[in-house]
């Protein structure tokens, strides 16, 4: 099985691992899988042939063999069940560890994605010193109702799962926002993430190729 993903030919982040495809780096780490990567410019990205894999013109996307995939829930999940390592064997713990990758997806990160949008992108709007505090209060809530429900565990639900890959994923977004340093358990939820030695591999596969020259 030949699997290769797609990420930016050079993120803009500048290698801090905040380019969706270290997620799909650290799934396959995680299991074993070895795998290749194709750098796409920003430019190619919204061309015909890159179009073919991702219709929205963005990365990381995913080829193995003759299946292509795109959006980062569906290539973890597929990786996932596909080899062993991050979902449970009991059936409802499977389906329980599988809620919390869309949770990640679907309920926490658009607030954080929100943030740095008015953050980043609207902070010379005149509205925008008004509309900050709301779009933070909104992460802080969230932060809020995760932090209550991880307690003192270490994961989410039992052993580490794909659920706790995709969430301390979209989590390590808010690590130079200071937010998260308010929950210390989520602050270390993230730490024991990084701490991994798939997601360690990762990190550093996609710096190496991202690092400040
Ligand atoms: N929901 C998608 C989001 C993919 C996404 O936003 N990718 C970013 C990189 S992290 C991208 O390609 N941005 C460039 C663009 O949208 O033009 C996923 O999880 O795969």
């Amino acid at each position: 099985m030949t699997i290769t993903i797609t990420a930016f030919e050079r993120s803009p982040d500048g290698g801090k691992g905040l380019a969706r495809d270290t997620r799909v780096r650290w799934a396959l780490e995680e299991v074993g899988q070895p795998y290749q990567v194709r750098g796409v410019s920003f430019r190619a990205m919204k061309e015909p042939a890159h179009l073919a894999f991702h219709p929205f013109g963005q990365i990381p996307t995913y080829e193995e063999d003759d299946l292509a995939l795109f959006e980062t829930g569906s290539i973890v999940f597929h990786i996932a069940e596909r080899c062993a390592g991050l979902l449970p064997d009991d059936a409802n713990a499977r389906a329980r560890a599988i809620t919390w990758i869309f949770a990640a997806l679907s309920t926490v990160e658009p607030t954080i994605l929100e943030l740095a949008t008015a953050r980043v992108l609207e902070s010379d709007k005149p509205w925008s010193k008004e509309r900050l505090p709301l779009v933070e209060e909104r992460v802080r809530n969230r932060l809020k109702q995760l932090s209550a429900r991880l307690g003192n565990a270490d994961w989410l639900d039992g052993t580490f799962s794909a659920g706790d890959l995709m969430m301390v994923s979209v989590l390590l977004r808010l690590k130079s926002s200071g937010i998260l340093d308010e929950f210390p358990n989520l602050s270390a939820y993230v730490a024991r993430g990084e701490a991994r030695p798939a997601y360690k591999r990762a990190f550093a596969a996609q710096w190496e190729v991202n690092k400040p020259a």
